[in-house]
């Protein structure tokens, strides 16, 4: 009882950490603990959908911010003008899923049998009901997903005939566009839908969706970098993971345990990256999800964006080759002066948002510690991770020297022998599918109509604000 009696002004760091797990345990307790997701969530769009007109009646008028001349010609950075339910970055203090960190995800998330990482599935949940979900409800979400899994013959077959030259990121989006067969809401629509159902039925593409892109991205890998066969079957007892590795032809069980973490890290970041922003205004002219999803692949498969991974990993390897496994602190900050010299980006490093370290690269720092810390090429990327940041603060104009999280995740994969670099960013694919996708559903529940932002030409823009 005591806790209520805090008052605002006194209220210390301690008295918010035990608010914040207060909060933490109320919002658990309330928490509907039905395993059918769908149910969970026609219970929470209506509620939603009300509080947000009636917030949107009470406030709608009130400003957010303001846009200026720069703003508009440097990528619209700072300008607030997307609402993103599932998650939330802040500049210093990284990702927030739902209200909870990632050190707070993975400690509150299901795991699985004898794992220390959060299950993707448990993401999922609260990333689309705001809810952490408990061990059943995450159980009956990996049998759902192994369900849908299954890919028309159409898609299969034209999977099996991309050349092993074309990019993995073009194969997984070509095969993502050819899956819309499948939506159920591009039917739904041509047979007349009403405006109020259209989130249950992207609802049920979305959990589509979800199911199937493993099984497209494991076969791009096994037709790419292996022999093309023995993808094998689904197996419902086995989680999205679990399953997934396998199909990819992994047996380690610390590489699953890896895939569970990167799979829930890479899901969200807000709506305004590139990949998301690019579902969601893609989704607003109400292209069905996979269409949308497709639209999100292809701008991940841009090298400041999700590519980056891949670039990280050429960038450490073309350093090793140059100067050594271990080279000294002196050579690798001329490497990485010589690469900003030559017009090239330093990658895994900087971000739009974010003005410190990111979270991200922290926790698979943290996986590195505990499981490899040996490795020649983790210490090079510690080592990388004390040079480039004073480097690129001397540059005077990098906004943020930090690690991202491509900074880190090459190396893991190499660890457990993926090395096939040019497959990363459909690893981030497939996590992004979690993210992209239960913010679509709530795009079409809260009912967003097309996007379509007002644009200016210098002309008219010189003329509104200098009056020439
Ligand atoms: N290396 C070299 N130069 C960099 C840099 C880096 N890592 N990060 C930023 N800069 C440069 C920019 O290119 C820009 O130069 P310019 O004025 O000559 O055009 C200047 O610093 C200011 O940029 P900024 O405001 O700090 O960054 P931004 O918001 O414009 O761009 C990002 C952000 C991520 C594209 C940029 O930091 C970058 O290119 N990083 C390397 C690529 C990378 O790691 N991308 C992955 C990001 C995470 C993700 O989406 N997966």
């Amino acid at each position: 009882m005591s806790l209520f009696r805090i008052t605002t002004s006194r209220i210390t760091e301690s008295h918010q950490k035990v608010l914040s797990s207060l909060s933490v345990v109320l919002r658990a307790i309330s928490a509907d603990s039905s395993t059918d997701l769908k149910a969970v969530l026609s219970k929470k769009v209506p509620a939603e959908q009300e509080r947000i007109k009636a917030f949107r009646k009470n406030y709608g008028a009130s400003k957010v911010g303001e846009v200026t001349v720069e703003m508009m010609y440097g990528g619209m950075r700072g300008i607030k003008g997307l609402v993103c339910e599932t998650s939330v970055l802040d500049p210093d203090e990284g990702i927030r899923f739902r209200g909870y960190s990632i050190p707070e995800c993975q400690k509150l998330l299901p795991k699985a049998p004898g794992g220390e990482e959060p299950l993707p599935e448990g993401l999922f949940w609260l990333l689309i009901t705001g809810d952490v979900p408990n061990e059943a409800q995450v159980k009956a979400l990996s049998k759902e997903w192994a369900n849908r899994a299954s890919l028309p013959s159409h898609v299969v077959t034209m999977l099996n005939n991309f050349p092993s030259n074309l990019h993995p990121m073009s194969q997984f989006s070509c095969a993502v566009t050819a899956l819309n067969s499948e939506s159920k809401f591009a039917k739904a629509y041509s047979a007349g839908v009403h405006k109020s159902k259209y989130w249950e039925v992207v609802y049920e593409d979305a959990m589509d969706l979800i199911a199937k892109v493993p099984v497209v991205a494991a076969t791009i890998y096994r037709n790419t970098f292996r022999d093309g066969k023995g993808i094998g079957a689904v197996d419902p007892t086995k989680d999205w993971s679990a399953n997934y590795t396998q199909m990819l032809g992994y047996d380690s069980p610390e590489f699953t345990e890896l895939m569970r973490l990167y799979l829930t890290i890479h899901s969200d970041h807000e709506g305004g990256n590139v990949s998301a922003h690019a579902v969601h205004l893609v989704g607003s002219a109400l292209s069905d999800p996979y269409l949308s999803f497709a639209a999100g692949l292809n701008g991940l498969a841009g090298p400041l964006h999700g590519l980056a991974n891949q670039e990280v990993l050429q960038f450490l390897k073309k350093m090793q080759a140059a100067l050594g496994e271990a080279p000294s602190d002196d050579k690798v900050k001329e490497f990485i002066w010589q690469t900003l010299k030559s017009g090239q980006v330093v990658p895994g490093f900087g971000h739009a948002v974010l003005r410190k370290t990111d979270p991200r690269y922290t926790c698979q720092r943290e996986f590195a510690l505990k499981h490899l810390p040996n490795d020649p090429l983790f210490k090079l990327v510690g080592q990388v991770y004390r040079i480039v940041p004073p480097v690129l603060l001397e540059t005077g104009k990098v906004k943020n020297p930090w690690p991202n999280v491509d900074a880190h995740s090459g190396t893991l994969l190499q660890y457990y022998g993926m090395t096939e670099m040019n497959y990363y960013t459909v690893l981030f694919g497939v996590s992004r599918a979690l993210g992209v996708m239960a913010g679509l559903v709530w795009d079409r529940a809260l009912g967003f109509p097309i996007e379509r932002p007002k644009s200016l030409s210098t002309d008219l823009l010189m003329k509104q604000v200098a009056g020439k």
